[in-house]
C-alpha cells in the first residue's frame, strides 16, 4: 500500500526530448497507476551538491531515484519492481513468469547500452549503423519474448514493470516507427499507446 505522495527524481538533459533516459520508465508506471507522485527535473550542473547530500541517504547515488515514505529508492529496475510490490500491481504471478520479466528486463538494459554513446551524436551515419547492428538485433528480441504469450504484453494481457521498460528503450531508440516488421511488438506498442492513463500523455510527446 503506498499511503504518501511520491516524489520522483531525474535529470532534465538540454537539447534532448525531455523524455530521455532512465527516469522515464518510472515515470510511465507512475503515471499508468495512477498514483499521486511529483516529477522534480533536475540540471546535470546540480548534480554534484545533490550526489553529496544523497551520499549520507543512500548508497552510490545515482538518477532516477524517488522518495517514498521519508525513504529514497534508486536504481530504476529494482526501484520500479519495489513500487510494484507496495502498488500490489505490475506484477508476475509465479517464479517462471517472474524469470521471463528478469530476462526482458535484462534485454532492455543491453538494448540501453548501445543506445547511450549515442547520446547527443548528430552522426546521421552512427544512427544508421546503430539501428542495422543494434535496434533490428533487439526488436528482434522483443518478437521472441512477445509472442511467447501471444501478448500485447509479455505475460499476455496483464502489463507488468518489464513492458515499461521495453516500451521506453523502443522510444528512447527512436524506434517506435520501425516496429511494423514486428508484429507482436507493433501489437504491444499500440496496446501501450492506448492504455487509459497514458494515451494523452503519449500523443503529446509525438506534437
Ligand atoms: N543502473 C542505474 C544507472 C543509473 C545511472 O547511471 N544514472 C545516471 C543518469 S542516466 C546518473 O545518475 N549519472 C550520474 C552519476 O553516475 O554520478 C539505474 O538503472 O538507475
Amino acid at each position: 500500500m503506498i499511503s504518501s505522495p511520491i516524489t520522483l527524481h531525474y535529470f532534465v538533459f538540454e537539447g534532448e526530448p525531455s523524455i530521455a533516459f532512465l527516469g522515464e520508465n518510472l515515470n510511465l508506471l507512475l503515471k499508468d497507476s495512477g498514483v499521486e507522485y511529483t516529477y522534480v527535473r533536475h540540471k546535470y550542473a546540480d548534480w554534484p551538491s545533490i550526489k553529496k547530500e544523497l551520499s549520507e541517504k543512500m548508497i552510490y547515488p545515482t538518477m532516477p531515484y524517488i522518495e517514498l515514505d521519508g525513504k529514497l529508492y534508486n536504481k530504476t529496475a529494482p526501484t520500479m519492481r519495489y513500487l510494484c510490490k507496495k502498488l500490489g500491481k505490475y506484477l508476475p504471478a509465479n517464479d517462471d513468469d517472474q524469470y521471463i520479466l528478469e530476462v526482458a528486463a535484462d534485454v532492455t538494459r543491453d538494448h540501453y547500452g548501445t543506445r547511450l554513446p549515442l547520446y547527443r551524436c548528430e552522426d546521421k551515419e552512427k544512427w544508421k549503423e546503430h539501428f542495422e547492428k543494434d535496434t533490428t538485433k533487439y526488436l528482434n528480441a522483443y518478437e521472441s519474448i512477445y509472442q511467447q504469450n501471444e501478448g500485447p504484453y509479455i505475460l499476455g494481457e496483464e502489463i507488468t514493470y518489464a513492458d515499461f521498460l521495453v516500451y521506453h528503450i523502443i522510444q528512447d531508440d527512436n524506434a517506435l516507427k520501425h516496429v511494423q516488421g514486428y508484429p507482436h511488438v507493433a501489437k504491444f506498442i499500440d496496446a501501450f499507446s492506448q492504455r487509459p492513463n497514458l494515451t494523452e500523455y503519449i500523443a503529446s510527446l509525438a506534437k
